[in-house]
This record gives C-alpha cells, sequence and structure tokens, in this order.
C-alpha cells in the first residue's frame, strides 16, 4: 500500500517537461493526460496503451502526451472511475464489470456465455448495443470511448482440477467487485469472494483464496501460474475491457482534440485486439510449460454449468432493461443465421 502511494506521488509530482517561457506558455506547454490501468506494463494491457500513447503524440504533433501509469498505481478500477468522474485523472482502460455499480447497463456484459466468440463479441461491441451501453456512461461523469479485449475467462485454482460441476464446492475463489460474477460463482458451489485486482496475486500467495477467473493472457501476464497450481479451461465469460475519459475533462477539449484521442482508441483497440488474440494463441502452451496442470471442462459438464447459471439471465435482463436484453438477443440470432 505504502509503496503504492509513493509510486503515485511520484508519478503525480514528476512532470518531466521544462516550463516554458510565460510569452509562449501558450503555444508550447503540452496537455497531459494521465491513462491509468491496472495491469503491468509487459501485459496485452501495457503494450495497447502505450500505442494509444504514440498515437495521441503524433497525431497532436506533441501537443498532448499520455503519460501511461499502470500496475494499478493510481487505485484499482473502482477508485480511477472516481477520480475520472471528478476530473482528477483524465483516463483509464479496465473492466467492464467494475463499472457496473455506476452504469447498470454494463451488466450486459457479465452475462454467462454471451458470446459464443471473438467475432460475435467484436460485431456487438463496436456496433449499436456497444455503442448505446458506452452512450450511458456520459450522464455519470464518464465518456467511454471503445472496447477492448480482456476475452474468454478461465478458472485456476489450488484445490484441484476442476472436472465436474461439483468440483466447484468450497473453492474460495476472487471473483472481480460485481453482482452478476458474485451470484454466478456462488450458485456454482464456490465460495465467492470479491476482491480489486490489484489485491489478487497477494490473495493467491498468502491463500486468502484458493483461485480466481481470467483470461489466459492475464494469468500469463501477472504471473499468477507461480500461486496456483490447476487451470480449467471453462471460457464462461467473455470479458470487455474499456476505455474511458473523464467527462469533466472531455468537455473542455476542442473538437480536433477529441478526434485525435477517438481516433487513436479506435486505433489502440485494433492493435489491442490482434495482439491479445495472439498472445492468447500461445499462452496455454506457456501455462503448461510453466507448470500449470490444465484441463478443458467436459462439455456435459460444461452444459450443466450453463443450465445452472440460466438463472442469473432473468436478473441481468431486469437491470440492464428487458428491451436492451431483447434487442442483443435479437442481433445475436441474426449473426448466427448468417
Ligand atoms: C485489471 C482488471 C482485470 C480483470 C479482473 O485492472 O479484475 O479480474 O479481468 O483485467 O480489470
Amino acid at each position: 500500500m505504502l509503496r503504492r502511494t509513493l509510486l503515485a506521488a511520484i508519478a503525480a509530482a514528476a512532470l518531466p517537461f521544462a516550463v516554458p517561457p510565460a510569452a509562449h506558455a501558450q503555444d508550447i506547454k503540452p496537455r497531459i493526460i494521465r491513462f491509468g490501468y491496472g495491469l503491468n506494463e509487459q501485459s496485452n494491457q501495457g503494450r495497447a496503451v502505450k500505442v494509444f500513447a504514440e498515437h495521441v503524440e503524433k497525431a497532436s504533433g506533441g501537443k498532448m502526451r499520455v503519460r501511461a501509469i499502470g500496475a494499478a498505481a493510481l487505485g484499482p478500477d473502482t477508485q480511477m472511475q472516481q477520480a475520472l468522474i471528478g476530473g482528477a485523472q483524465e483516463m483509464m482502460v479496465g473492466s467492464t464489470a467494475t463499472l457496473v455499480g455506476i452504469t447498470k447497463e454494463m451488466a450486459l456484459w457479465d452475462t454467462p456465455f454471451l458470446f459464443n466468440n471473438v467475432q460475435e463479441a467484436d460485431a456487438i461491441l463496436d456496433g449499436p448495443i456497444g455503442q448505446k451501453v458506452l452512450d450511458r456512461l456520459q450522464d455519470k461523469g464518464l465518456v467511454g470511448l471503445v472496447y477492448w479485449e480482456n476475452g474468454f475467462r478461465n478458472l485456476t485454482n489450488n484445490r484441484r482440477a476442476v472436472n465436474r460441476l461439483e468440483d466447484m464446492e468450497g473453492i474460495k475463489l476472487r471473483v472481480m467487485q460485481n453482482p452478476v460474477y458474485l451470484d454466478s460463482f456462488k450458485s456454482l458451489g464456490a465460495n465467492a469472494i470479491p476482491l480489486p485486482f490489484s489485491e489478487l496475486f497477494s490473495a493467491l500467495e498468502t491463500k486468502a483464496v484458493d483461485g480466481q477467473e481470467n483470461p489466459f493472457n492475464t494469468i500469463l501476464s501477472s504471473k499468477f501460474f507461480e500461486v496456483q497450481k490447476y487451470l480449467t479451461v471453462t471460457n464462461h465469460v467473455y470479458s470487455p475491457w474499456v476505455v474511458l475519459a473523464s467527462k469533466k475533462w472531455w468537455d473542455g477539449l476542442s473538437k480536433d482534440e477529441q478526434k485525435i484521442l477517438l481516433d487513436a482508441a479506435k486505433a489502440s483497440r485494433d492493435f489491442e485486439r490482434k495482439d491479445t488474440r495472439d498472445e492468447a494463441a500461445k499462452a496455454l502452451a506457456e501455462l503448461k510449460a510453466k507448470g500449470m496442470e490444465v484441463n478443458e471442462l467436459p462439455a456435459a459438464e460444461a452444459a450443466r454449468m450453463r443450465e445452472r447459471l440460466a438463472p442469473i439471465n432473468a436478473g441481468i435482463a431486469a437491470n440492464v432493461g428487458q428491451a436492451l436484453w431483447d434487442e442483443t438477443q435479437a442481433e445475436l440470432a441474426r449473426l448466427r443465421r448468417k
């Protein structure tokens, strides 16, 4: 905690630019954008933030500079969201799941087994439905620019290989701070415990929890393989990240500046999805090589899991609004007929 506070203080204090002469201050002083994120610099998230920063600096001719601050040095997702709303921080990328307390429609993306593959995810997230959900952020003081891929989530733990639904019983499982995840894993028999991501590694290391669930990429980049033995391929939900800006700050930007940021966000999204998918394709072999014991949840057991989770959907539909739920289901049905 102390280390984190120190890091944040250093990050906030260290303006690496010389103070320009007063007469020209307006012309030369770059606009600094503090962009926070939760994973390490050497992760799919860190790499994509870098791409975003490069685009912004290039397109603005150096007039806008992104100061990327990773590893939750500015706090976990929920704390950064509040800093954006208050205008104390300009931008961030984080999980949509931690945003549901602010914008309930985000819970749509928590629906277990909503997407069958990444093509469906891209089509819905980048289409009118994804945009509608992003637009709901505006009254809450946030601007949602684009979705990035976190990915399909899989289960790791230290107790046992999960081969059947019953194997979930009693596993102390860290979940994101989100009611759908909490209820889903409780209904599967796990002892679900919500924790911010920034506390997860040490919770696993000290055995405060037995397991967690995240995409292969994160299990690798956050070195969970060092503190987790079993990995079960469940693909139980597709999890997006969302790139956010403080609305208070955004509204003070020129149209040109807003366009530079939106273009850079789209470029970073395209880079990020490709990078994430390339990495995910190799990650499983790497995790095995690092000593994890990997098993695939048998299809029949996955079906039982789906069935057990079905009642959760009614609650999500009620929460996000039946119309949005129906529209999403209809669009998925249309994509699947194609
Ligand atoms: C990183 C988190 C992470 C998410 C989680 O800040 O909390 O498990 O998957 O990616 O947003």
